[in-house]
């Protein structure tokens, strides 16, 4: 098949601002003051409320309704993950133009800043992951590395290395630059009102219900799993393809569930090999993400999946990895 052929393809990687930066030292001295966000606070807790409040609701749904939720779920994820993170973040593989107008309305459904701002933070994270210019240090703890790093102003570091940041195919991306600009439109209509409207439009559920379910309930639900990658497999796992990297392996975090499904949960692997189109090296297991591309390739919207060669995995496992490899 046309996808597998693409797939299986080895390529080099793509020269990207994505890759570890060893030279980069914190400054001496005391860090600068954490300044909360006090906004960032309320809107946070008032969606998590809402979120809470959306599971007692789940009950007097209709199955219609928890379906749509599932549906809504999944779209906001592969926006994020075939989305923002696996083409935009990483140029992993190549996307045609209506493949890229879907992702970024995706993308505009899970409300996680834009492909821009989102792409931008995410290398910075990969070049300078746990030191002060990573956006999300999981060196500051759990809780600031999940949403505590979203409720205070950035270290003036992440700013500082983030303007230096190579990001010209994101600005020459016209899909990326078009979705910046009518970013908060484009929320509103994604993220809100289409999730809200359909079941109330389609099938005559109530739009309390579908404002606490399939909105605010799914995009709480999103926005966790994708910051457990942060909190979660930068602190808990196997380390089998560099032991000397925080990123981990943490298939056996039960509340990673999602993530793992989603593809996202070989952290180890892809902080090691971040052009990998599939993050991981076991093709479609536990990854609904590199089924989505494959697919994608097999009706040529999608072409060009680079991947790590085999033998480069093995020889750095055994080089760097931690012993727990099962290949
Ligand atoms: C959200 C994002 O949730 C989640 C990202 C997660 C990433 C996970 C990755 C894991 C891998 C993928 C796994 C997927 C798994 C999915 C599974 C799904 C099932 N470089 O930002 P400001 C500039 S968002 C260069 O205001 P402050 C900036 O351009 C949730 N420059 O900083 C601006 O300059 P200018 C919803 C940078 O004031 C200036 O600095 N959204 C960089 O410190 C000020 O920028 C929110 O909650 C950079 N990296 O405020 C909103 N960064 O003025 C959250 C900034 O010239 N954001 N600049 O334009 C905010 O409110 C603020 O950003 C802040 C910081 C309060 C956090
Ligand atoms: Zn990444
Ligand atoms: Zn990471």
């Amino acid at each position: 098949m046309g996808n597998r052929k693409m797939a299986d393809t080895y390529s080099e990687p793509t020269p990207l601002d994505d890759i570890f930066d060893e030279s980069y030292r914190e400054k001496d001295g005391p860090k600068p003051p954490m300044i909360i966000v006090w906004r960032n606070v309320v809107l946070m807790s008032l969606l998590h409320l809402g979120a809470l409040y959306g599971i007692f609701l789940i009950p007097s749904a209709c199955s219609l309704t928890l379906l749509w939720a599932v549906l809504c779920f999944v779209v906001s994820a592969l926006g994020v993950t075939a989305g923002a993170h696996r083409l935009w973040s990483h140029r992993s593989y190549k996307a045609s133009l209506p493949l890229r107008l879907f992702l970024a309305f995706a993308n505009s459904m899970a409300f996680q800043n834009d492909i821009y701002e989102w792409s931008r933070d995410h290398r910075v994270h990969h070049k300078y992951s746990e030191t002060d210019a990573d956006p999300h240090n999981a060196g500051r703890g759990f809780f600031f590395a999940h949403i505590g790093w979203l409720l205070v102003r950035k270290h003036p570091d992440v700013i500082e290395k983030g303007k230096r940041l190579e990001l010209t195919d994101l600005k020459s991306d016209r899909v990326v630059m078009i979705q910046r600009r009518f970013y908060k439109l484009s929320v509103v209509l994604m993220c809100f009102l289409v999730p809200m409207l359909v079941p109330w439009w389609l099938w005559g559920e109530s739009l309390w219900v579908s404002y606490f379910i399939p909105t605010l309930l799914r995009y709480a639900l999103v926005l966790n799993a994708t910051w457990l990658v942060n909190s979660a497999a930068h602190m808990w796992g196997n380390r089998p393809y560099d032991v000397n990297i925080n990123p981990r392996e943490n298939r056996f975090v039960t509340f990673s569930a999602i993530d793992l499904f989603a593809g996202e949960g070989f952290h180890n692997y892809h902080h090691t090999f971040p052009f990998d189109y599939s993050t991981s090296e076991f093709g479609w297991r536990l990854n609904l993400t590199t089924c989505f591309i494959d697919l994608m390739c097999a009706l040529h919207l999608a072409s060009d999946c680079k991947r790590a060669a085999r033998d480069v995995v093995r020889s750095r496992v055994q080089r760097t990895g931690d012993g727990s490899h099962r290949g």
